[in-house]
């Protein structure tokens, strides 16, 4: 990333939770690919973040390799935007401290998705659930990302992030740049294939809710096949048809034909052609990412320098803001 460059800066991040699927593709990965020659960019596999859910240490360690693997393999140039693991540049766990020195409980406790997690996780709600948006607006700030590509499900974070730099700022004087939403033209909300009602996420204990970025093709049109919808036989989008709506959006996204299109391509055929469609076009995006993804696999040293260098680089830009904070709160300098 050029830093000299007046381009602005975006910061974005994925969970290494599980293995990147569909959804994930279609609604951050394939947009940030383009977003790479307007703007600098840096991309991390959140792996801090991962920890608010319990996870297996080994697993954990090969899935935030294989995140930043996928962001290569999808088409994120190294030499154009900067990849690193969050954990790597320790200036966001201390910026979170700072910042949740400056947050207010109320404000945490009106986040949906710390209802939805504490729900879904009712074993461990614990206080990294609940504190979770210090630590976004704290990868945000850091790097004084102009624009953050967000989908509807994170605005509200992006919201308190923005409310928490402002605060900051008011007290200490101009630190923060305060990041806008960047709404991205494509990538609807892809939605589980077994849940239609519930969006397909990377950590859903059914495989069969969502098309992994791995899968084989065999696996790829079998889950397409177990697809749920409805009792009707008509390919046609509608609130009413969760199911064939979000199929629709799927192979609308991936072959770049409208809705209207795919509904006039498949008027007349029953949903088991349909859905074989979506499959086939599904493994046919898939197949170069799964090629370039095993190549990588092939040159783990490669990998290993690019997040090093990733981190390097982050951390120096990280380290201006941090340093800029600890002096105007009061600390002493080394
Ligand atoms: N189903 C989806 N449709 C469109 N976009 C999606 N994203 C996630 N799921 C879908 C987008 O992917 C980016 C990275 O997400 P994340 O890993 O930081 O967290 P997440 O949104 O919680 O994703 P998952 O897959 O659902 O993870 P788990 O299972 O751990 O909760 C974000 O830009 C998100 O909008």
């Amino acid at each position: 990333m050029e830093n000299t460059e007046k381009k602005k800066i975006i910061l974005s991040a994925m969970q290494p939770s599980g293995e990147p699927t569909l959804g994930n593709y279609l609604g951050a990965l394939k947009n940030w690919v383009a977003l790479q020659d307007d703007y600098n960019c840096l991309f991390c596999a959140a792996d801090l973040h991962t920890i608010t859910v319990r996870q297996e240490p080994k697993v954990l360690r090969e899935r935030s390799i294989n995140v930043l693997k996928l962001f290569m393999a999808v088409g994120i140039d190294p030499e154009k935007s900067v990849l690193f693991l969050q954990s790597h540049v320790h200036q966001h766990a201390e910026l979170s401290w700072v910042l949740s020195c400056n947050t207010q409980m109320g404000e945490l406790s009106r986040m949906t998705q710390f209802k939805d997690k504490s729900q879904k996780h009712a074993d461990n709600i614990n206080a990294g659930l609940f504190t979770y948006p210090v630590l976004m607006a704290a990868d945000i700030l850091l790097y004084k990302a102009d624009l953050v590509p967000v989908g509807h499900d994170q605005l509200q974070h992006l919201e308190i992030a923005r409310d928490i730099a402002g605060r900051f700022n008011h007290f200490y004087g101009d630190t923060f740049t305060l990041p806008e939403p960047y709404i991205q033209k494509s990538g609807s909300r892809i939605m589980s294939l077994s849940t239609p009602e519930n969006k397909m996420s990377k950590s859903d204990p059914n495989p069969n809710g969502f098309i992994s970025l791995l899968d084989p093709t065999d696996t790829i049109i079998k889950k397409f096949k177990r697809a749920v919808t409805d009792s009707d036989s008509e390919v046609r989008y509608s609130p009413d048809k969760p199911g064939i709506s979000n199929l629709l959006d799927i192979y609308s996204a991936v072959t770049g034909k409208t809705i209207a299109e795919a509904e006039k391509e498949f008027s007349g055929f029953g949903y088991g052609d349909f859905k074989l469609a979506v499959g086939e076009a599904v493994a046919s995006m898939l197949k170069p990412i799964q090629e370039k993804y095993n190549d990588l696999g092939k040159n783990p040293d490669y990998v290993k320098e690019v997040y090093t260098n990733g981190a390097s680089f982050a951390s120096r830009l990280a380290d201006r803001t941090l340093s800029k904070v600890y002096k105007k709160v009061g600390f002493v300098a080394k």
